[in-house]
């Protein structure tokens, strides 16, 4: 789609006076960062994150593809620390101008199992990046499951969420109000692994096989709940293992990062600057950036439809299943279509946020 625009922007600048061949050009980036802005306008989102270095690079890219009108960011319980995950995203969205509530868990609303608290500490330092020192921190006074319903219960429309930490906030907003699932357009998840490896170890049994991903093991009761959902209408897309290990975030990509000088690639460079030695040795992923690609790009993923159940018990906690005794089936994207170049695409959104002009 994307390329027969740009082809068609070629044969019509043939012929035209510089003037109009760049105005003809400018629209044409417009629509490559907005091929998924229809006649409806900008889409209202929700991101639900948990406040790891690739929650914020998928934070950028939303903002960068100028595709959604953010209503509300939640923090859950995941990988980041709650109030640093809060502050670190009021902070970058007022660096990008954006005046869009934050919102931290309920302390007391968690998963029944736990990030390493090694990977935990590798979010901390994102609030002292020298770029967001002197900018407004407004977070909401709501907690994150009373800001979803009150997003959601004021919405003129559906909104679309998309959650890239594990969903205990999530279900606790359809427990409690299972009325606003109506008003859900879609809900994209990153999580779980389907026939790839997950990223679970068992420390006394580190050769074993892991068959769960971090995001579905923190919560598994949650994970399974929103899943089981489908039954009563949510449409539910999962972005699992089996797409961000094709997304691994390199040196090389990361040289292109530096080397363009954009505000979004100089925000996106210090966050990334917390994970910079796993970059080096090839063990950072784009897990949440994947996500994004599956909203806004779904033409570079491929997806099959399956009734998924996630294990909430025994050595298998947190790892999904095929059950076809569920009648309903999710979205489920099982790697990257040929010709698709993600990182491209990216690191176009990085680079396209906007800048707060004070
Ligand atoms: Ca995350």
């Amino acid at each position: 789609m994307v390329r027969h625009r740009l082809r068609f922007a070629k044969v019509v600048a043939k012929g035209m006076r510089p003037r109009t061949w760049l105005v003809s050009a400018l629209v044409t980036v417009v629509l490559v960062l907005n091929s998924c802005v229809d006649e409806r306008g900008l889409i209202p989102l929700i991101l639900d994150h948990d406040g790891a270095p690739d929650d914020y690079i998928a934070l950028l890219m939303l903002a960068g593809s100028r595709c959604c009108d953010l209503r509300g960011v939640t923090v859950s319980y995941g990988l980041g620390y709650r109030d640093s995950a809060v502050e670190t995203s009021a902070l970058l969205l007022d660096a990008m101008g954006l005046d869009v509530p934050v919102a931290g868990h309920d302390p007391a609303l968690r998963g029944r199992n736990s990030f390493p608290e090694t990977w935990r500490d590798s979010s901390f330092h994102l609030r002292t990046l020298p770029m967001l020192q002197g900018l407004d921190v407004r977070s909401d006074p709501h907690d994150a499951v009373a800001l979803l319903v009150d997003v959601l219960e004021n919405a003129e429309q559906p909104v679309t969420v998309l959650a890239t930490g594990p969903l205990t906030n999530i279900s606790a907003v359809f427990d409690r109000r299972p009325d606003l699932l109506g008003k859900v357009q879609r809900l994209v998840v990153m999580g779980g692994a389907l026939r790839v490896p997950g990223n679970v170890r068992d420390p006394e049994e580190p050769e074993a096989l892991a068959t769960a991903e971090y995001n579905f093991f923190v919560d598994p009761v949650g994970a399974d709940r929103v899943i089981a959902m489908a039954a009563q209408g949510l449409d539910i897309t999962i972005v699992p293992m089996d797409v961000t290990n094709e997304l691994p975030l390199n040196q090389a990509w990361l040289d292109r990062l530096k080397r363009n000088s954009s505000y979004g690639a100089r925000l996106a460079t210090g966050i990334l600057g917390a994970v910079e030695h796993l970059i080096q040795t090839g063990r950072y992923y784009l897990w949440d950036g994947a996500a994004v690609l599956a909203l806004w790009h779904p033409e570079g993923l491929r997806f099959e439809k399956k009734s998924l159940r996630v294990m909430t018990t025994g050595s298998e906690e947190g790892r999904i299943r095929t059950d076809d005794s569920r009648a309903a089936s999710v979205k489920i994207a099982t790697g990257i279509s040929e010709q698709a170049q993600p990182m491209d695409r990216i690191l176009d959104w990085v680079t396209n946020v906007p800048e707060r002009r004070n």
